[in-house]
């Protein structure tokens, strides 16, 4: 069975109080929710991880990092190393977000490297695709978030796979308060569990989870998660706010 995965990226946002306090929160509004197998994640920004690990501590919520560097250690400044995110207890690091990509020149290269690192460090990664507007009005979004994979992913073993979740985000949905409607992302849930089968077998396909990404809130969550290669959602704006995450969480 697929795990289902409702992930809140906060981004650039919050402060240490404010940390504190939606942590503070979503336990709260958590607590009474029978999660079974659904994975509850936060990615605070890196000063604030330790704090909101310490804080998640005995909770089903998990605490992880929105980017990490593939060096070990070194003269990479402002950078974060694999090493520094395993001493504060960090299991999973976000790689890949559009935002990465586009204002900070994360290219297919680099993140092959960001995996690599995280796979070697027993870490696993919530990998992040997905086209621009521009692709989608050509009618090449297929195309892009095809190469998009292969070129970040398919030199992997097979083995590899267990320590993988990918997020689909389409760039024109992310922020943007448009969403892919539940068709065009099941359509493109469905086309990506199709390449991987065809690369790594029907085993990993149907096992590696899918989250859409790009605008989710509590008003369309439902009839996304209700489509059946969407096994959960990564969340920006709407996890920022504890009632809205929650009504997102109990909406898979
Ligand atoms: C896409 C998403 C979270 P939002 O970036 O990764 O953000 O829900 O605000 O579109």
């Amino acid at each position: 069975m697929r795990q289902k995965i409702v992930a809140g990226n906060w981004k650039m946002n919050n402060d240490k109080d404010e940390t504190k306090q939606l942590i503070k929160e979503i336990k709260k509004s958590i607590k009474k929710l029978s999660l079974k197998s659904t994975r509850v994640i936060v990615a605070p920004t890196f000063v604030n991880l330790a704090l909101a690990v310490k804080r998640a501590e005995d909770t089903k919520i998990e605490v992880v990092a929105q980017n990490m560097h593939h060096a070990k250690n070194g003269a990479y400044t402002g950078e974060i190393s694999a090493d520094m995110l395993k001493s504060i207890g960090i299991k999973t690091v976000i790689l890949g977000h559009s935002e990465r990509r586009s204002y900070f020149g994360e290219t297919d290269a680099i993140l092959v490297e960001k995996v690599n690192a995280v796979l070697e460090n027993n870490l696993e990664t919530i990998f992040c695709f997905g086209e621009l507007l521009e692709d989608r009005k050509s009618e090449n979004h297929f195309n892009v978030v095809e190469s998009q994979l292969k070129n970040g992913l398919f030199h992997l073993e097979s083995t590899a796979w267990k320590s993988i979740v990918l997020a689909y985000e389409p760039v024109w949905a992310i922020g943007t308060g448009e969403t892919a409607s539940p068709e065009q992302a099941q359509e493109m849930h469905a086309f990506i569990r199709g390449i991987i089968k065809n690369k790594y077998g029907k085993e990993i396909a149907d096992t590696v989870s899918i989250l859409y990404g790009g605008s989710v809130k509590p008003s369309n969550a439902e009839e996304i998660f209700s489509k059946p290669d969407v096994d959960g959602g990564l969340i920006g704006g709407a996890a920022l706010n504890a009632e809205d995450f929650t009504a997102i969480i109990k909406a898979i």
